[in-house]
């Protein structure tokens, strides 16, 4: 079977795209966006890792101006490897201005689809072609996901599992999303969808970021698919997580409830999709 897929020229949702491809093979046509904030230990080998599984995809790190020298290894590192970019940000204002910033610089070089993903190893680059297929598959969002079957978490103490299996149904019940895992951030976007998705300033700048994002695509009237994955803990550096994060997160849901739909997506165009509230 070819890996080469079309997306359907009369597909008619939001992030529909007439003649856009996706090669989940070579990663042509695909963007992968990696944050970082003090992952020197390990970016050369997420790079590396990345790289191999997906050859001709261009590779997009968003640093916000690490003190171990992180964007530093990585400029080093594309001085080798021109499909490799380093955005550098002025200063560390969370997870989620950071993607923003990153999402919208991917999407100016016109690719099919971008893909989001952690520094850290969690997101392990052998999901990635199965990402991009649920895209070819009709999907305008796949989720990587620990909470469907196959998927699951590795290494971490109950309470963090606990906590992070009732988040994510709490988020998603709030907020009527009809995914299992609402808060990973493993992703591959269709860029259509996700230039819709960016338009509008974020509500949550932290880890509901990821939250927020999954909102705005069921606003956009996107189809949103899960696709297992096993997810260890980091093999290397530091954890990012607070209790303030966590807390941002719980409370945000609320806060994204309660605004217009106009707050969080562009007006949805006549004809458009249904989905929208
Ligand atoms: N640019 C940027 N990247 C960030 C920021 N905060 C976290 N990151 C990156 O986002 C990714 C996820 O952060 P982690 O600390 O791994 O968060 P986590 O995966 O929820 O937590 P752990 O499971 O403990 O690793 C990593 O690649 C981080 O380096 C930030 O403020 N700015
Ligand atoms: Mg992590």
């Amino acid at each position: 079977m070819s890996a080469t897929l079309q997306e359907s020229a009369a597909s008619g949702g939001p992030a529909g795209g007439a003649g856009a491809v996706v090669d989940a093979v070579s990663g042509a046509g695909v963007t992968v966006v990696i944050p970082t904030y003090n992952e020197v230990a390990g970016i050369g080998a997420i790079l590396a890792a990345v790289r191999a599984v997906l050859p001709a995809a261009r590779l997009l790190v968003v640093d916000d101006r690490s003190p171990d020298g992180t964007g530093e290894a990585v400029r080093a590192a594309s001085r080798q490897d021109p499909r490799l970019e380093l955005l550098s940000r002025p200063a560390r204002q969370g997870l989620g201005p950071a993607y923003v910033d990153g999402f919208r610089q991917a999407l100016r070089q016109a690719p099919s689809a971008v893909v989001q993903m952690d520094a850290d190893f969690s997101h392990r680059p052998e999901y990635l072609p199965g990402l991009l297929a649920a895209l070819g598959a009709g999907a305008d969002l796949a989720l990587g996901s620990r909470y469907v079957a196959g998927g699951g978490t590795e290494d971490w103490p109950w309470q963090r599992r606990l906590t992070s299996r009732l988040g994510s149904r709490y988020a998603s019940a709030v907020l009527g999303l009809g995914v299992q895992d609402a808060t990973g951030g493993f992703r591959c976007w269709r860029s259509r969808l996700l230039e819709a998705a960016v338009v509008q300033p974020l509500s949550l700048r932290q880890f509901g970021f990821q939250i927020e994002m999954a909102y705005r695509a069921r606003l956009l009237g996107a189809r949103v698919v899960e696709v297992p994955i096993r997810f260890p803990d980091r093999r290397l550096g530091q954890s990012k997580m607070r209790l303030s994060i966590t807390l941002e997160a719980l409370l945000g849901v609320w806060r994204l409830r309660v605004l217009p739909r106009a707050a969080l997506v562009p007006a949805a165009p006549s004809g458009s999709a249904p989905g929208g509230r």
